[in-house]
């Protein structure tokens, strides 16, 4: 069975309906016929400043939320990456290897460091997607399933993959980004051109899956659409109401032609009246599930070390790998 890997960061205390439609609902629907490793990336959290008890306690609720979306560990590896060593490590040698020029080129490096300035940004943010590199040539998958916005990252791992293997020894698979097309980048709620973002929307503009369902219920009631009075999809000049399109075909599995057709003649209060109630009814027993999981943090530290053990034996084997082939002398 083909391998995937993929991971998410565990800087909000719930993921956003961006997260799960670009990325996380194909965790899911992977795990049929794929060998996955499923990881929160708390390494990659540390980049930004975080409070220690802040960060140990979403890291338990990202993984009770996956369990919740229907990730099985029986069937998935998931793990928490600091508790697999060879991600930091494997990560200090693909910096060896990175250009400098090349890392700089990274536009999310550039997004998030342009809002203090360059200068206030940690190294770590700047190396983050070698390091990425790193989580994901370990485990020597065959598609990593992401959102359109890290499609550039992915270029960049294939390019160190490729410089590995070149100079050293055909050690790394070159990994294919998994990236579908309809949800690759949900909008804001409230700027619509923009991607839906912990960071960068306002609270009105990002649906939470963990909120209050009434709240999310009112922010895509709320939603910015355009004066225009047609439901078409036409993501350059109705990017709002196709944005809701979108959130409406993925979480009923619906095409966007057949939800066009039923609401041909109809306004934009009866589509966002409906589709509140097609995220309540998501979005409410996702939550239980989730708070009920919760409740038992035993069970959940549980499930994530039997992950790591099965990351470590992987990640460790090509560990291995590299260090010999790179030149280091190994112990006994
Ligand atoms: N708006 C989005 N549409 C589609 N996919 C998205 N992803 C994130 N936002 C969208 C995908 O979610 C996965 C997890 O990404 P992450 O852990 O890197 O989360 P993130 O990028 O930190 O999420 P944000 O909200 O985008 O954070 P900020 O604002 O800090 O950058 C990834 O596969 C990502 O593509």
């Amino acid at each position: 069975r083909p391998r995937v890997l993929s991971g998410i960061q565990p800087t909000a205390d719930s993921f956003h309906f961006g997260n799960y439609l670009g990325a996380l609902r194909q965790w899911v629907d992977l795990q049929e016929d794929h060998q996955p490793f499923f990881f929160i990336a708390d390494l990659h959290a540390i980049t930004v400043e975080q409070d220690p008890k802040v960060l140990r306690d979403r890291c338990l609720r990202a993984a009770a939320q996956l369990l919740a979306m229907g990730i099985d560990p029986e069937r998935s590896a998931i793990f928490i990456q600091s508790q697999v060593p060879a991600h930091a490590q494997l990560g200090w040698v693909l910096q060896c290897l990175t250009g400098f020029g090349e890392a700089r080129r990274m536009t999310q490096f550039k997004d998030k460091s342009a809002k203090g300035g360059e200068g206030s940004a940690s190294v770590g943010l700047f190396t983050y997607p070698v390091l990425q590199a790193a989580d994901i040539l370990l485990y020597r998958p065959h598609y990593v399933p992401v959102g359109e916005d890290q499609r550039q990252h992915l270029e960049l791992t294939r390019d160190l993959a490729q410089r590995f293997n070149h100079r050293y020894k055909k050690t790394f698979r070159l990994p294919e980004p998994y990236i579908l097309k309809a949800t690759a980048k949900i909008a804001d709620l409230q700027d619509p051109t923009a991607k839906m973002s912990k960071s960068a929307s306002s609270p009105a503009g990002i649906v939470e899956m963990l909120d209050e369902p009434r709240a999310s219920a009112k922010k895509i009631r709320s939603a910015v659409t355009d004066s225009d009075t047609v439901i078409r999809f036409d993501p350059e000049e109705k990017p709002g109401v196709s944005n809701l399109l979108t959130i409406y075909a993925a979480l009923t599995g619906r095409s966007v032609e057949a939800l066009e057709e039923d609401y041909s003649g109809r306004g934009y209060g009866d589509l966002k009246k409906e589709l509140a109630e097609v995220v309540v009814d998501f979005v409410t027993p996702f939550r239980e599930r989730t708070l009920a999981l919760l409740e038992d943090r035993t069970h959940l530290t549980e499930v994530l070390r039997r992950g790591a053990d099965l990351a470590n034996e992987v990640a460790e084997a090509t560990l291995r790998d590299v260090y010999e082939r790179v030149g280091f002398v190994t112990a006994g």
